[in-house]
Order: C-alpha cells, then structure tokens, then sequence
C-alpha cells in the first residue's frame, strides 16, 4: 500500500485509485473505480476517477515539479496550494462560474474538485464550430466580480495586502514574464517560429524597436501594478463550456497584477479561433466569424457596462467616489486589456507556447497566412493601445489586419 501521507510523489492512474480509496471520503467503499489521467495542458496531471457502479465521479489535479511541455521550467508544487486557494475564493466572489473544491492536499500537492466532463474545453469546442451565446455574459460577470472586488476599490487595504501576500506567485509570474513579455520580442533560442513565418518576424517585430519598447514598459506594468487578483492564464483552454453553463479552472497563475491581463487573455484566444474559422471552415464560415465578432465585441462593452455599476455598487474605497476616478481607472484597464491582447496574440505564434486553434492548420500557406493576421493584429493591439477602447475598436483591427491576407 502507497503512503501518501508523508512524502509527495507524481501519481500514476493506479496511485490516484489508491489515494481515492484512502485518502478521499468521497466514494462507498465497495465502488469500483477506474480513472483516465485527462490532462492536456503544459503543467499539470489531471486524473478523473469514476465509480463504475453509480457513475459517481470526481477529479483529482496534481502538479508535477516539472512542467510537462519541458523539464526545462522547474515549478514548485506550491502552485497547487494557489489554485486551490484562488478556486475557493472565486467561487464566493462568482457562483456558479467555478467548479467545486472537496480537498487540497498539502503533501500529494493534489487538489480534489469537481468533475466537469458534461461540459468541453472551450478551445475544443470553438474548434469544432460550436456556437456559446452566453459565454460574453457569462465571462464578463465572472470577470468583473473577481476582478473588481478584489482591488483596492472594494477590499480593505489591510485584507488586500494579506491577499497579496497569500497570492505571491514567483515561479509561475517568471514564466509569464518570460513566455508572453520579453522571448516573443527578440531571437530567443526557445522560441518556435514556423519557417515560412520566420523572415515577417524577423521585419515587423524583432527588428521595431518601438515595439519592443512598448513591451519593456507593459513588462514593467504586469510585474508592478498589484491591481487585483487575476486567473493570469485566462484562455480558451482554461474554459470548461456547455450551451447554458461556463466554467473557469486552472487558475494556478493567480496573482495580484493588472486586471487587464485576464480581459486580454480572453479576447486574444477568441481571436485565435476567429482566424482558425477562416481557413478551417467551408460551411457557413462568415456566419461563424460574424458571431466570434459579436462576441469579442461583446465582452469588452459588457465589462466596461458591468464594471461601471459594480464600482457603484461595491466600492469602499474613499476616493472612488471623487467625479473622474472612476473612468480613469477604468481606461487604465481597458489599456492594459487592449495591450495584452496583442501580447498574448505575438506570443503564442512567436513563442514556445502555440495554441491548437493555429498550430492545427495544416495547409502550410494557410498556417502562415494566419500566424501573420495574428502578429499584424497583435502589433496593433500594444501600439494603440490608448485608442482601443470599444468592442468596435479590437473587430476593426481584426477586421482589418485579415484583409491584409
Ligand atoms: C511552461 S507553461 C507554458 C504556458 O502554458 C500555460 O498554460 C501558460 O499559458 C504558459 O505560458
Ligand atoms: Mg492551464
């Protein structure tokens, strides 16, 4: 028998059994149980156990004290203690858009939650043409909630700095700081260029130097500006999604940075699938790219709609109630928003880090086509970053950076 209570170990799906039956008071004791490890991420072990007999089901998230994409990025486990933190706290401050936390387990470095499988992976799902309507009201909501109300506007200041600290998150900021501000912006050796991609990266973004200045000082911002407590890895694959229902996870990024990190996220994905749709669909492909554009469009004007009264709803802050602040503070977001999105839209063409909705393009014109739609867009999305501001504004640069193709 295993002994999981004194030193950790990477699980395997026969260990994840055993932890179930010793660990977790959670299944009868005569259920049968089998379990798929289902993670598909770059970091993490993700185990679904099933009783065959009642169809009971939960999952079990491990971290791994490497990342699985390379050994190269060294974590420690203690992400584990943050996700599940974070998960609990956002299900306070957004019910119903997280799944359920049962145990965090300190020593295996494991978290027990919910099982989520009635629901996809947002990326799959876009991939596959699904259509999600409420997804603009449903992220915007869970958002602003997490967002808002963790800044200094809503919080005491005291209980914000406890929080700050609680949610100090070395290792996985470095990453961040490395993977989406500073390797995409010149010639890192760990970066991963498709070739015929190669001499356009080389022309419009290693060689601009306002560029890459531009991406010094929103290094500097991300690195700084403690603001609110973020997911900070908010892509489509960090979305578990059905018609009615949407669920955020994987939330081991969280820190306190700026709030326009996770908007940014969001809409740059969206936009992933939106030039994938263009070369991937024979069918029906404007209707499908007319309703990510409704989308984006959408949840820029509806987070700035339900920032705006939750600010007057929720702020406790003294001087938030002074005429302007609260636009200004406002439009420091949605700058932030306007210059991750291009961020993260230059970073997973550039990067290590690809995204399926891209790399899954196999006509190799078409691939490329598409990976300069998304560097084209991106460089506009930091460059003008202070005149982006509706949910007109980011469909005109994608509009426009497309036809350029
Ligand atoms: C080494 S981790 C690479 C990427 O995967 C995660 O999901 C984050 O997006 C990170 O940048
Ligand atoms: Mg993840």
């Amino acid at each position: 028998m295993r002994d999981f209570t004194s030193a950790y170990f990477t699980m395997n799906e026969e260990d994840a059994i055993e932890y179930a039956k010793i660990v977790l008071d959670v299944f009868d004791a005569d259920a049968e149980l089998t379990c798929k490890e289902i993670g598909d991420g770059n970091l993490n072990y993700v185990f679904r156990l099933v009783d065959e007999k009642t169809k009971k089901s939960i999952i079990v998230k491990q971290a791994g004290p490497v990342a699985r994409i390379s050994d190269e990025f060294k974590l420690s486990p203690d992400r584990n203690r943050i996700e599940s933190e974070i998960l609990e706290l956002q299900y306070k401050l957004a019910p119903g858009f997280v799944p359920k936390v049962y145990k965090y387990d300190p020593v295996m470095n494991c978290c027990t939650m919910e099982d989520l499988s009635d629901h996809q992976i947002m990326r799959t799902a876009l991939m596959q043409h699904k259509k999600f309507p409420l997804f603009a009201e449903h992220i915007t909501t869970f958002m602003v909630n997490t967002l808002l109300l963790t800044s200094d506007i809503v919080l005491e200041h005291k209980e914000k700095k406890e929080l700050v600290k609680n949610f100090t998150n070395p290792e996985l900021c470095e990453i961040t700081e490395d993977l989406v501000y500073t390797e995409p912006f010149f010639d890192c050796p760990r970066n991963d260029v498709t070739e015929g991609t190669r001499s356009f990266v080389e022309e419009h973004i290693w060689n601009d130097e306002q560029l890459k200045l531009e991406t010094a000082k929103l290094k500097f911002e991300f690195m700084t500006n403690a603001q609110s407590l973020l997911h900070g890895d908010l892509h489509t694959g960090s979305v578990f999604i059905k018609e009615d229902s949407t669920k955020v996870i994987d939330p081991e990024f969280a820190f306190f940075g700026p709030a326009g990190y996770d908007i940014g996220n969001v809409l740059a994905n969206l936009t992933f699938a939106y030039v994938s749709a263009k070369y991937t669909i024979e069918n029906e492909k404007l209707d499908y790219m007319n309703y990510l554009e409704d989308s984006i469009r959408d949840i820029v004007d509806l987070y700035k709609e339900k920032f705006l009264m939750l600010w007057d709803e929720k702020a406790t802050e003294k001087v938030a109630s002074y005429k302007g602040f609260k636009e200004f503070y406002l439009d420091g977001i949605l700058k932030d928003t306007a210059a991750v999105t291009g961020l993260e839209l230059c970073r997973r063409i550039i990067g290590i880090a690809h995204v399926k909705d891209i790399t899954s393009i196999s006509h190799e014109e078409y691939r490329v086509n598409a990976e300069k739609i998304c560097l084209t867009a991106g460089k506009r999305f930091i460059l003008n970053r202070e005149t982006i501001k509706d949910g007109s504004d980011y469909v005109k640069v994608i509009r426009e950076s497309v036809e350029m193709f």
